[in-house]
């Protein structure tokens, strides 16, 4: 399908070549566009906040390979330590001090992470931190949230969001039906429901694993009093709090979205935000639970490139630059002014949206009500998310290629990148205005 005015030869060529070596010519499921049509652009540089394609179009990236990139593609000083470290050597797997500094960092930063296991994907960091639970209580149930995403780790496919909603498959084929029953869910925000699943069977449940700021339903924020319940809860039927803090992590602060609330999780997993862009992730918690893990205890977890000395050189000096420009504040500011611009363009075009933000993660709904969980977030009209996706694309803003993701801003996005999207914003949204809305469960199966 052509799209638009912008030249996409090379794109779509790569395109079609990619879909015989690649599994639907990409290596993650979300990047194939499937849900917002037409092929996906091939990247080929990005610096600062800007992306360039194979064709040479250029984009606001909003998407900042799905969160990692919080001071902007390729930042002189990160690459300059990832460089430094590469001429020593990509990889020794043994151990190094550089491992050892990133970790010192992150328990400085969050100090519930008195331990760190280091690991190369959010995925493997939830994995770890699920087994470690289950070793640990001695129990075999988790209880996740329904729209919840903590990465491709079998047991946890279950009502899952981010790609696997996206898709409209909330569960994944080829998990053996008595692993996805050791997983109960909740809807998220459902205090009560928590509470209900605890009384029948608390006894059971190893740990609750959450998104303490929901990312892969679109953003979706806590209700007052959810966290703190689950913290009570977990604390008095003996389960484990596991924080997914993957993608919050350093996202809104140093001390992740725990030290906002006040509540020292268990275990904690981080990911994205701390390799700098390059394939590391870790979790951690109490040393009394970590020091379950092998080789002190009996819970195995390994890896080759766990820790790599390249990507922990690209962490520290991530989290360093964090700790030093004290960019918080005004990314948060920043962000929210340009949602509470696109949300004054939207009304003024008469197209009904939901800006759910925190600090500078944001989600765009094209929902009338609140969105607070899954259910809610499903019936937005992705159709429409589509049709805005594309026509932002068309004027060079990249947002994330599905409905259910979150959008995040970078300290190099400034006020002609954010004038640049508002202005793609009035396009876009006057395009809809004329549209005709389907709400998601108008859309009936085929054959129906
Ligand atoms: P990775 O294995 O993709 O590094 O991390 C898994 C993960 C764990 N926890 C949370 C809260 C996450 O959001 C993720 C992965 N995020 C998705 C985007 N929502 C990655 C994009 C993709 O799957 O291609």
């Amino acid at each position: 399908m052509a799209q638009g005015r912008l030249k996409r030869g090379h794109s779509q060529k790569l395109f079609e070549r990619a879909q015989r070596a690649l599994v639907g010519g990409v290596n993650s499921p979300v990047r194939a566009f499937q849900a917002v049509g037409g092929f996906p652009m091939f990247m080929e540089r990005g610096k600062g906040a800007v992306l360039w394609d194979a064709d040479g179009n250029s984009y606001v990236d909003f998407c900042l390979s799905w969160g990692p990139l919080i001071l902007g593609h390729a930042h002189p000083r990160v690459l300059q330590k990832a460089v430094e470290a590469l001429r020593k050597g990509s990889s020794f797997g043994t151990c190094h001090e550089r491992e050892v500094l990133l970790a010192e960092e992150i328990a400085r930063s969050i100090p519930s992470m008195q331990q760190v296991r280091l690991v190369s994907s959010g995925t493997e960091a939830a994995m770890g931190a699920l087994r470690l639970a289950r070793g640990y209580t001695r129990r075999s149930k988790i209880l996740k949230f329904i729209g919840g995403y903590h990465g491709s780790v079998d047991s946890l496919l279950v009502q899952a969001g981010s790609g696997a909603m996206t898709l409209g498959r909330s569960d994944s084929a080829g998990v053996p039906e008595q692993w996805a029953q050791g997983t109960l869910s909740a809807p998220y925000n459902d205090a009560e429901a928590v509470h209900r699943i605890f009384k029948e069977r608390g006894d059971q449940i190893a740990a609750v694993i959450v998104e303490p700021v929901a990312a892969n339903m679109g953003v979706v924020v806590p209700q007052k009093g959810f966290l703190e319940t689950l913290r009570q809860i977990t604390q008095e039927y003996g389960a484990l709090l596991i924080f997914d803090e993957v993608v919050t992590g350093f996202r809104f602060c140093a001390g992740g979205v725990q030290s906002l609330f006040g509540i020292q999780p268990d275990l904690t997993c981080l990911g994205k935000i701390v390799g700098g862009g390059f394939p590391l992730a870790a979790f951690g918690g109490r040393r009394e639970i970590m020091g379950h893990l092998a080789p002190e205890g009996p819970v195995y977890q390994a890896g080759t490139l766990s820790g790599n000395p390249v990507a922990a050189a690209a962490g520290l000096e991530t989290l360093r630059l964090l700790k030093t420009q004290k960019s918080y504040g005004r990314l948060s500011s920043l962000t929210e002014s340009l949602c509470r611009e696109l949300g004054r363009i939207a009304e003024s075009c008469e197209v009904p949206v939901r800006i759910n933000r925190t600090a500078s993660m944001w989600t765009l709904f094209f929902a009338e009500d609140p969105v607070t969980d899954y259910s809610s977030a499903q019936r937005s009209d992705v159709q429409r998310y589509a049709a805005f996706f594309r026509k932002m694309l068309e004027e060079g803003i990249y947002l994330p290629p599905s409905q259910f993701e979150a959008c995040f801003l970078s300290v190099r996005h400034g006020t002609r990148e954010i004038e640049k999207t508002l202005e793609a914003a009035r396009f876009a949204f006057s395009s809809l205005r004329r549209a005709p809305t389907r709400r998601r469960e108008e859309i009936k199966p085929v054959g129906v």
